[in-house]
């Protein structure tokens, strides 16, 4: 994952952040989950610092770094790099899994089989099976693999709002992920739809058959590559879309994007901008603020506030705050408790006992 392109620029600490997150991502991406948390934690560590750390001994003093991780830290302030980082960049098969791990739809345990049987590029997979998903993602994946800049996350935002609008004028839309963080770029583009008072029936008939299938028809939406229509992990549809091409560049949102948008394409008149992912979340009203929670993450500071509900004897998921769930020693529930709060996120964060964190603020 490449960062928000937030927040570092500043911080004194910047490069050697850099080089700690990008080792963190390789280490992520070989499945090493114990120093996959070492790093983000020394990285979190260091945002948080206002002077720069120079030394093995005053990055040891810090919370969360070790003998090693200071070396490391050093070793980054006095070369400006980090050898260990440029052994992986160095790797052909490092090489070869983030090729393979940058297909949407491929995980570790897939990328590895590819890398185990000598594969090493997109070319390679020639021939190989392939389900719809994956082929979308080598298909797209230089557009699936390029940053979104915030203003065109905007821009699709106005265009579904527009469209899901027409069919019903209560619908809100809320664009979460990244964006809501006040990132600069995102990954994708990740949106909470809603209804004040429709039942989620209701919102599962507007969103994923009359809102889907006609921005579909409008050229906007192009493939489904995951939908799903059940309460436990809520609905969701997740696909990919492109505005115009013209549409993409800086300019400002304007009505004349959403008449393309929704017009039908007859032939292909129009050329398409780069092809984006986009996951559209549907989420009845009493569910609005858990899921505003969950959906803008990050999926850190998601993790650290589920743990926090579980410690005050509370559970916290997608769907709301519950009390009085009972677990056993090992955490797992015994039971399933009772629902406190689920449609404020405000009140959420309130009844944790946490101060209010602004989206902006939670980067882990
Ligand atoms: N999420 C989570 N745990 C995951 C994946 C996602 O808690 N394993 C939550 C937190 C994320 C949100 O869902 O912020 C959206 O997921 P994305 O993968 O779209 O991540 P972001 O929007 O945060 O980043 P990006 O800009 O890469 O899309
Ligand atoms: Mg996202
Ligand atoms: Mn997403």
């Amino acid at each position: 994952k490449k960062n928000d392109g937030k927040g570092d620029g500043r911080n004194p600490n910047a490069r050697t952040i850099e080089i700690l997150a990008e080792m963190g991502r390789y280490y992520d991406r070989v499945g090493d989950e114990w120093r996959t948390r070492a790093y983000r934690r020394a990285v979190s560590t260091l945002r948080k610092q206002d002077e720069k750390i120079m030394t093995k001994e005053e990055a040891f003093e810090l919370p969360f770094i070790g003998q090693r991780l200071a070396t490391k830290i050093e070793e980054i302030v006095w070369t400006n790099r980090l050898r260990r980082l440029d052994a992986t960049i160095a790797d052909p098969m490092d090489a070869a899994l983030r090729t393979f791990m940058g297909v949407y739809g491929v995980g570790l345990s897939q990328a590895s089989k590819w890398v185990m049987k000598g594969f090493k590029t997109l070319e390679d997979l020639k021939g190989v099976p392939l389900t719809p998903a994956q082929q979308v993602g080598i298909d797209h994946y230089e557009d699936l693999n390029t940053r979104i800049p915030r203003d065109e996350v905007t821009r699709h935002a106005a265009v579904v709002t527009a469209a899901i609008q027409k069919l019903d004028k209560d619908f809100s839309v809320t664009v979460g992920g990244s964006y809501r963080r006040g990132a600069s770029s995102c990954g994708d583009i990740d949106m909470l739809i809603s209804h004040p008072n429709a039942s989620q029936a209701y919102l599962q008939e507007i969103t994923l058959n009359r809102l889907v299938p006609q921005l579909t028809k409008a050229g906007y939406l192009k493939v489904a590559l995951a939908s799903a229509a059940n309460h436990e992990n809520g609905s969701k549809w997740h696909g990919t879309c492109a505005l115009p091409a013209s549409e993409c560049g800086t300019r400002s949102y304007d009505a004349a994007i959403l008449e393309l948008a929704l017009a039908e394409v007859t032939e292909s008149e129009t050329v398409d901008g780069p092809w984006r992912r986009i996951d559209l979340l549907l989420v009845p009203h009493y569910e609005l603020g858990a899921a505003l929670i969950y959906f803008t993450g990050n999926d850190i500071f998601n993790r650290s506030i589920r743990l926090l509900a579980i410690r005050k004897h509370m559970r916290l998921n997608q769907r709301g705050l519950y009390k009085n769930v009972m677990r056993a020693r090992d955490r797992t529930k015994v039971t399933e408790g009772e629902l406190v709060e689920g449609a404020d996120e405000k009140k959420i964060f309130e009844i944790l006992g946490v101060p209010w964190r602004r989206p902006e603020h939670r980067i882990c």
